[in-house]
């Protein structure tokens, strides 16, 4: 039985299975549809992190300019979000920093901080950015940790060993046809280093073309459980699926398992059409250490948010039996 080392959280959201499957949907997908506040057409790749007996969280919201930027959204029950219509203003230095472009947030909660990371459009160049917040209304900053080209930035949610440790990919300026997963570390959040190989694309299909981090790191007795998307390409464009490995627990570079199937794949009319077709992009993920449930945040079709389930024992069973 693998366990979650952290948090309880008993309010998680949950639906119970229907088969055997490692993933499966909830039932009521999308849990964010089209045109979910004003001016924002579409919410997706977003990120939801429980808070004061609430679920609040960062969103993508691709405004009617087809610019996209971060916005606020809560929810009593981690199913219903209502969102601020105004986006989030970060400040750096005393100043309001001035965005280009934002999307692809994640939230990870290290110590007392709620540490935003996302694609940020620094000078033109999408590069990680990373800020905080301790109450979601006053954001500021923290750093760009890497050169650009860079995306799927994501923290760990504790340090380890007294240092900070990120996921990243570096990439190029357009929709990458390439991309693997490095592992970077530092003591400060500001100057990052030490930045190696994690993970290369697989050999299997589905995750041929590119891979990058999803949700953070899960903490379990098996090792840091991370959910991640994989790429291929059709001849029809790119397919995203979602995918899990597992990395040692003392040592997050090295790699124990990585799961040699997708997990989930677009099969629903709302990943497989939309904006952009045949997209499962993960983002986030809700735990519950005493019952073992996670609940997983992921991006429609570059249009929705779906949410599926799984629990600890099911996806590192998984990951063993078909992991390499
Ligand atoms: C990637 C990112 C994601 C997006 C995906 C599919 O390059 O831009 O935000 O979900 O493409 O379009």
């Amino acid at each position: 039985m693998a366990r979650i080392i952290g948090d309880t959280l008993k309010n998680i959201p949950w639906q119970e299975p229907t088969s055997d499957a490692p993933v499966w949907r909830y039932s009521l997908n999308p849990v964010i549809g089209r045109n979910p506040v004003e001016n924002v057409a579409r919410i997706f790749n977003s990120a939801v992190v429980p808070y004061k007996g609430k679920f609040v969280g960062v969103f993508r919201g691709e405004t009617v300019t087809g610019v996209p930027y971060l916005y606020y959204g809560e929810s009593l029950d981690g199913i219903r979000f209502t969102f601020n219509k105004e986006r989030i203003r970060f400040y750096e230095n005393g100043k309001e920093y001035v965005f280009q472009y934002a999307y692809d947030p994640r939230v990870v909660k290290v110590e007392d901080d709620y540490y935003v990371i996302w694609c940020d459009g620094k000078d033109g160049y999408p590069s990680i950015g990373l800020g905080k917040t301790r109450d979601f209304i006053n954001y500021e900053i923290v750093s760009h940790p890497f050169l650009p080209f860079n995306r799927n930035g994501v923290l760990f949610p504790e340090k380890i060993d007294g240092k900070y440790y990120m996921l990243s990919r570096p990439s190029d300026s357009g929709h990458t046809k390439f991309g693997d997963i490095f592992i970077s570390e530092s003591k400060d959040l500001i100057y990052w280093g030490k930045h190696e190989l994690l993970m290369r694309c697989g050999y299997e299909w589905w995750q041929t073309l590119k891979i990058g981090a999803g949700c953070a790191p899960i903490k379990t007795d098996e090792g840091w459980l991370i959910i991640y998307h994989g790429a291929n390409m059709t001849c029809s464009g790119y397919v995203y699926s979602l995918g899990a490995a597992l990395l040692d627990k003392d040592d997050p570079k090295k790699v124990r398992l990585r799961c040699t199937n997708f997990l989930l794949t677009p099969e629903e009319p709302y990943e497989t059409c939309g904006f952009v077709p045949n997209v499962i992009f993960p983002c986030a993920a809700l735990c519950d250490a005493e019952s073992g449930r996670i609940a997983v945040y992921y991006g429609g079709a570059d249009t929705v948010v779906g949410l599926a389930f799984t629990t600890v024992d099911r996806i590192v069973d998984y990951i063993k039996k078909y992991g390499r």
